[in-house]
């Protein structure tokens, strides 16, 4: 990829020049995936180094911010929202090249950041219904998340299953479900490597599943909207000495000015 490519891919995935999303960026197979499979696994995004630094950073914050007991749903997961108000490190799970042309290919070219949160799912820990069965499927979308892996995704430390294809139609698989929480005939779990960015549509039905090992498996989510849709997050409680280290890229996505 040349230094040319990479400008261009991150200022108009940022909705700052094009229209158009990049394939220039992505394989045809990870484009064939991003369409028929509804997600596709980015390899070698994080440097097992900055995988390293992401997890203490995390787990820091969140012996910082737990309050109380964690909700019924919350159990074994530890789960800290809004990162990007801690620290700039969280940068790079949202301002990356290939991660934001994947996005852009599901999302096109204006999107913004929705919100960036940690989820570590320890052991015997993790599962979740399917979900969101309520939502349209088919194009356009318009929400995607990135999922970074800190850890490796295994098919038994908890990694995400899918049902590929279930972001362009509801039909078949619905019809095939008996019960969210259970596993269903079409589901595939995704294993990626550490470092790793599985980025999906939102409009896929998709969850966690039960870590079964004895190590905690840990990843940093970002979701991406379209402009017609509200921002969950408001950018402005980032504070500004973070703010001052972000990338342009980063603080654009947030709609930040500053
Ligand atoms: O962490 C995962 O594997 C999936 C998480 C997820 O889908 C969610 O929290 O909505």
């Amino acid at each position: 990829m040349t230094r040319l490519e990479q400008v261009d891919g991150r200022a108009d995935a940022a909705g700052a020049r094009s229209q158009q999303p990049h394939p220039v960026l992505l394989t045809a197979e990870e484009l064939r995936s991003v369409d028929d499979d509804g997600y596709v696994v980015l390899d070698g995004i994080l440097t097992d180094a900055v995988c390293d630094l992401l997890s203490a950073t995390t787990d820091e914050v969140w012996r910082r911010e737990q309050i109380g007991a964690p909700a019924a749903d919350l159990q074994g997961v530890q789960f800290c929202a809004n990162l990007l108000r801690h620290s700039a490190i969280y940068d790079r799970c949202v301002n990356d090249a290939r991660v934001l042309a994947a996005v852009a290919a599901f999302l096109g070219a204006q999107f913004r950041l929705d919100r960036i949160i940690s989820r570590r799912a320890d052991p015997q820990y993790g599962h979740q219904p399917l979900h969101d069965l309520e939502r349209r499927r088919g194009r356009p979308f318009f929400k995607a998340n990135a999922i970074w892996c800190l850890d490796e995704f295994t098919a038994t430390n908890g990694a995400t299953r899918v049902l590929p294809g279930s972001h362009l139609s509801n039909e078949p698989y619905l019809s095939r479900m008996v019960d969210p929480d259970a596993p269903h005939p079409d589901e595939r779990v995704v294993v990626a490597p550490r470092g790793s960015v599985i980025v999906h549509s939102s409009h896929l039905i998709h969850g966690g599943t039960r870590n079964r090992t004895d190590r905690p498996r840990r990843s940093i989510h970002s979701a991406f909207t379209t402009p017609e849709v509200d921002v969950y997050t408001d950018w402005t409680s980032v504070p500004q000495q973070v703010r001052g280290q972000l990338s342009t890229t980063t603080r654009l996505l947030m709609g930040l000015s500053t």
